[in-house]
């Protein structure tokens, strides 16, 4: 079986020591760290479809969910590896309160890193208050939002009007991601961008920087 193959299967039967060998041995082989990415990835959302449809429950999602983490922690820091020398800009990266999906998120903020932007990634169920707060003490040219949830999706809006309450809109691009954010989202609540992926993400950003 090819390891794209093995990967899948690793994701969908929850089975975390596969995940974690075939990670470790993509590294070892020196093999293609994006391609493995999305195998795992993939595999995630069609886990994710399942959930939906009822295929699946919580806890088998939360087992898959369980061995991509492990794979992402191994495979990420080589994303970061050979980092530009000099910085395109700051970055306040986290998953907005009540959601606490943040394997996207990390890729976000490992290829932003890898690309050569100082990136603050504060984790996931991050208020607004510390979005801004980090924000602020860093003097960030951009704040990354990422929601995974239609219901926590809210919180992306609550930041932009806090900006605005605050008088500092202008003094950050706001970029926004994650599967339910949608470009009519972005229009309507007045932030910079949004991207459906890391590749993508980081083009955005250094466009936005003037790069
Ligand atoms: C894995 C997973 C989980 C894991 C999370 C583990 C973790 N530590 O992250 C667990 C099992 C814990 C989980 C829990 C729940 N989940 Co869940 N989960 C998923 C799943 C299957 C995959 C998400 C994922 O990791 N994708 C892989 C990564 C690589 O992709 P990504 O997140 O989309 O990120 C990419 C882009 O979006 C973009 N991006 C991401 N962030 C950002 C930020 C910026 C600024 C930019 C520019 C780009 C960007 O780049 C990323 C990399 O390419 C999705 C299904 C899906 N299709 O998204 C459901 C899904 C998001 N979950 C869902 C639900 C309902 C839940 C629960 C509420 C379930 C429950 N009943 O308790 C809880 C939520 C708890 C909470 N309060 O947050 C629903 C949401 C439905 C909705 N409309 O709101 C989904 C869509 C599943 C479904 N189809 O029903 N979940």
């Amino acid at each position: 079986m090819d390891i794209s193959k093995e990967c899948k299967e690793s994701i969908v039967n929850g089975n975390k020591s596969q995940a974690e060998e075939l990670a470790k041995k993509a590294v070892k082989e020196g093999l293609d760290v994006d391609q493995i990415i999305d195998a795992f990835s993939e595999a995630i959302r069609e886990m994710g479809d399942l959930f939906e449809e009822g295929e699946v429950f919580l806890p088998e999602l939360m087992r898959s969910a369980e061995a991509m983490k492990t794979a992402m922690n191994i495979l990420t820091p080589l994303l970061s590896e050979g980092k530009a020398n000099h910085i395109l800009g700051r970055v306040v990266i986290g998953t907005i309160e009540g959601d606490i999906h943040d394997i996207g998120k990390t890729l976000v903020a490992s290829i932003l890193s890898a690309e050569g932007f100082e990136v603050y990634d504060l984790g996931a169920d991050v208020s607004v208050n510390d979005f801004i707060e980090k924000a602020l003490e860093v003097d960030a040219h951009i704040i990354c939002i990422s929601a995974l949830l239609t219901t926590t999706m809210i919180g992306q809006r609550k930041l932009i009007e806090e900006l605005k309450e605050r008088n500092i809109r202008d003094r950050f691009k706001v970029l926004l991601g994650g599967a339910p954010v949608t470009k009519q989202w972005v229009q309507d609540i007045g932030a910079d961008g949004t991207a459906e992926n890391a590749v993508s993400a980081t083009k955005l950003a250094k466009k936005l920087l003037g790069h």
